[in-house]
């Protein structure tokens, strides 16, 4: 599969375990892919190194093992440590060019923006796919700027060829506002890292998607 291929899937998740109600990150990515979700990104700001290394180390077999894509938050040495198969990145981490030389044309580099000109210079800059967010408010990035609202995403659908992945505050009350709009990939982080049931979660959502 090529990158395009990798980021062409309805739900993108992302790990955060201080809202997965005590369950660890391993138990929680075994769920999202026995829901058949096929792309992970693995975020947690806070953790000791060694300790991150050592779950990336074990979530990298499992998600190979069920072909799904793993991508690491912001940490380009843990990425190229566990060989993941990309990064996410953030407007005030290490520029995109250096880490494409770092990593490689064949990893996925993704990027968060949060305006049109951020977008359109992600592209420029050759990222392989954008966050869009904040659509709605939310509590679980710290720091991130106000929600741009669902105007940002139609900006996005309209006028830019590039994979995005729409995020935050997207639940399974407002995801249909998103998917309406044109939105092919939505991540929900608490949504479904916090929900009792994670696989009937997705299954939920996906629901609603159809
Ligand atoms: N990035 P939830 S918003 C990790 O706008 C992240 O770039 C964002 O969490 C961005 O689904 C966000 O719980 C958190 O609202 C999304």
């Amino acid at each position: 599969m090529n990158k395009k291929e990798r980021l062409s899937t309805d739900l993108y998740c992302i790990t955060a375990e201080k809202f997965s109600l005590g369950r660890s990150n391993i138990e929680v990515v075994k769920e999202m892919i026995d829901a058949g979700i096929k792309i992970i990104q693995y975020r947690e700001k806070k953790k000791k190194m060694l300790y991150k290394y050592q779950e990336c180390k074990r979530l990298r077999e499992m998600t190979k093992e069920a072909g799904v894509s793993f991508i690491i938050n912001d940490d380009i040495h843990l990425a190229m440590a566990i060989d993941a198969d990309g990064v996410h990145i953030g407007q005030e981490d290490l520029p995109l060019e250096e880490v494409r030389r770092l990593l490689g044309k064949d990893k996925i580099i993704g990027l968060s923006t949060h305006s049109p000109q951020e977008a359109a210079d992600a592209v420029k800059r050759g990222a392989d796919y954008i966050g869009v967010g904040p659509i709605f408010k939310t509590n679980t990035k710290e720091d991130v700027c106000d929600p741009v609202g669902l105007e940002y995403l139609e900006y996005v659908v309209e006028n830019l060829d590039i994979p995005f992945v729409a995020i935050g505050g997207i639940k399974e009350h407002n995801v249909d506002q998103v998917w309406k709009l044109g939105g092919r990939c939505i991540c929900m982080v608490t949504e479904i890292v916090g929900a009792e049931y994670i696989k009937a979660k997705i299954r939920s959502i996906r629901e609603k998607l159809n």
